[in-house]
């Protein structure tokens, strides 16, 4: 079982880092955005980070940058200077935004310092449980008044989803890849949150978007943001430069 003082040695080594995964317009035919996504490389292989270590990892007195998003910054920077009209969207837990709720404008500066805020976005990934959501609502919104996008990450996954699109002030919606896979067999699936977006012109992205089969299907119900092993693996950012038009 790995600790704490492990994660810090492999931030320190580069094997703890940040890859970043494709999300195609399948109609313009071309890349739309990146996901960042933590990867950490050890001798047995790739595996991921457990939440409370990289809990831990982000705690750091006096308020200076937390490493691991220094580390996503960097990569984010790469990504946006290859591709002048892609996004890149950062993962971030309501645990972390809570953490940071007393100060929220001045942790999103440390973060993305001069990264153009208006090509950032925010995923929220826990479904779970909204602690306070009156906080919760404040917090995102002070979040989308410094110009960053926020987007509701699984969608499908939650017992209360579409409660929680309606509650909270949001961008995008990314579907879980499981109501993508439910969706080719079972269109209906899909009817109750393409039409909550579709009244509020609210950006969707399929997820884990495997098979042509898939991806045809998706575009079909006029989903033409898609992510998946289909489009794009998790690469090195500097790698996804190269391919999305030449590096730095
Ligand atoms: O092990 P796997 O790569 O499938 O895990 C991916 C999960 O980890 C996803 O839910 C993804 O959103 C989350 N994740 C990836 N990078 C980060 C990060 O930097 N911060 C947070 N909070 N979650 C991340
Ligand atoms: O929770 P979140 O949506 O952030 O999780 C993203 C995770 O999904 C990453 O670990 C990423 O590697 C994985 N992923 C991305 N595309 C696909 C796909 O097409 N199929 C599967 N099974 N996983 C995918
Ligand atoms: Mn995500
Ligand atoms: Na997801």
């Amino acid at each position: 079982m790995a600790t704490h003082a492990d994660l810090v040695a492999a931030l320190a080594a580069g094997d703890l880092d940040y890859h970043a995964q494709p999300v195609l317009d399948v109609a313009a035919g071309r890349i739309a955005g990146f996901e960042l996504l933590l990867r950490w490389q050890t001798p047995e292989g790739e595996v991921s980070v457990p939440p409370q270590l990289l809990a831990l990892l982000r705690v750091r007195p006096g308020g200076g940058p937390r490493p691991p998003l220094r580390r996503a910054a960097a990569a984010a920077t790469t990504l946006l200077q290859s591709d002048p009209e892609a996004f890149v969207s950062f993962n971030v837990t309501e645990g972390v935004l809570e953490a940071e709720l007393p100060d929220p404008g001045g942790w999103i500066d440390r973060l993305l310092e001069d990264l153009p805020r208006e090509r950032v976005v925010f995923e929220i990934v826990e479904t779970a449980r909204v602690a306070d959501l009156a906080r919760t609502v404040r917090t995102l919104a002070i979040l989308r008044e410094s110009g960053v996008r926020i987007a509701v990450d699984d969608y499908g996954t939650g017992l209360s989803d579409m409660e929680r699109l309606r509650q909270l002030p949001i961008d995008i919606v990314k579907l879980d890849r499981r109501l993508v896979r439910e969706g080719t067999r079972r269109p209906e699936a899909l009817d109750e949150v393409l039409a909550f977006a579709g009244g509020r012109a609210l950006p969707v992205i399929a997820e884990g978007v495997e098979t042509p089969a898939e991806r045809d299907a998706m575009r079909a119900r006029g989903l033409v943001l898609q992510q998946g092993f289909l489009h794009g693996r998790p690469g090195s950012p500097a790698a996804w430069a190269e391919a999305a038009g030449g590096g730095p």
